[in-house]
């Protein structure tokens, strides 16, 4: 049976009271991605605001060890301590390098891409709120075309974003997934089922971001859900190379008509400015990849 709200376990490994802003869901996605390893499990944190939240003992937010890294050395960081794990006979603890967006697709690319090519049992989770968020919100590899940032302050950023699932999946690793703090079920069971294979998984997580993003910090759900709904962000798992929708993203596949793209970015102060012709670019190329997205499900569900 899928986990919900519902029948979620009880087990928290987050404290009440962080530093992160309010509303952010990277407390959300935390939450869920530790009751899901039961606590049994070794984080390996670059600088971000994820660093921010977890604090520093004795007033840390989280009951797991995190051992902060190196902004490049993330991935091999956790490696090591995966490495001395097994030497230990320890490998029921998951080993977690948990980076934003900029620490997985620029600062630390280099070191998730030797990780994942040496398949290293190692779980990488990007937390993608697409930008510099910790720093002042500088634009990065993943923030999306036209979104306003420190950086890119008039016209908005000029590129669209890596594509960084679809980069880890050409190192041919065991488990790629996305996921999204609006459908933590969703999030909760694709943990699950990484924590129990071996070698380098990859989970993409789309984290709405109120003070980067410009929303009020009481709709951070409901963006991450209109992400989800406008198929601006797709929940999927790649598993030994198999495709599959799966949660919100599987049920629209049956569906023919959908929100555009402007209801999810109308609400960000960063898209303030959106006009006609980079709505229609964003788009097409929401359609696009929403296309390739179906016809991979279809095709592997035929395999
Ligand atoms: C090698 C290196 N470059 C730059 C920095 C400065 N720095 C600290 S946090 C940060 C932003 C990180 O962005 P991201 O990885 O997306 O995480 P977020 O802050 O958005 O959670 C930067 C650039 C650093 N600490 N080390
Ligand atoms: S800047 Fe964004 S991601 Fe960082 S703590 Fe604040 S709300 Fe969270
Ligand atoms: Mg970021």
């Amino acid at each position: 049976m899928a986990t919900n709200a519902l029948n979620l376990p009880e087990n928290e490994y987050l404290l009440p009271g962080n530093r992160a802003c309010a509303g952010c869901s990277v407390g959300i996605v935390f939450r869920h991605l530790s009751k899901a390893l039961e606590g049994k499990a070794i984080f390996v944190v670059p600088a971000s605001c994820f660093t921010v939240l977890c604090g520093m003992y004795p007033t840390a937010s989280v009951t797991v060890p995190v051992m902060n890294s190196v902004f490049p050395g993330t991935a091999a960081c956790a490696s090591g301590i995966a490495a001395s794990l097994k030497k230990q006979g320890r490998e029921d603890i998951t080993v977690v390098a948990m980076a934003g967006d900029g620490g997985t697709a620029d600062i630390g690319i280099q070191g998730l891409s030797g990780a994942a090519e040496r398949n290293a049992n190692v779980f990488f989770v990007c937390y993608d709120n697409e930008a510099y968020m910790n720093t002042g919100t500088q634009r990065s590899g993943l923030t999306p075309l036209g979104a306003r940032t420190s950086t890119t302050p008039t016209l908005g950023k000029g590129q669209f974003p890596k594509d960084m699932p679809a980069i880890v999946e050409a190192h041919d690793v065991p488990y790629i997934a996305t996921a999204s703090p609006g459908y933590p079920g969703d999030l909760y069971d694709k943990v699950r089922k990484a924590r129990a294979i071996f070698g380098t998984r990859y989970m993409h997580i789309n984290a709405p971001c109120p003070a980067g993003w410009q929303f009020a910090p009481g709709q951070t759900v409901a963006m991450a859900k209109s992400a989800v709904e406008t198929r601006a962000f797709i929940l999927y798992e790649i598993e030994n190379g198999k495709f599959r929708l799966t949660g919100r993203s599987l049920a629209l596949a049956g569906k023919d008509k959908f929100p555009g793209i402007s209801e999810f970015l109308r609400h960000q102060g960063r898209f303030s400015k959106l006009d006609e012709a980079l709505a229609a670019q964003l788009q097409a190329r929401v359609e696009e990849r929403w296309r390739q997205a179906v016809a991979r499900h279809i095709a592997c569900e035929q395999q």
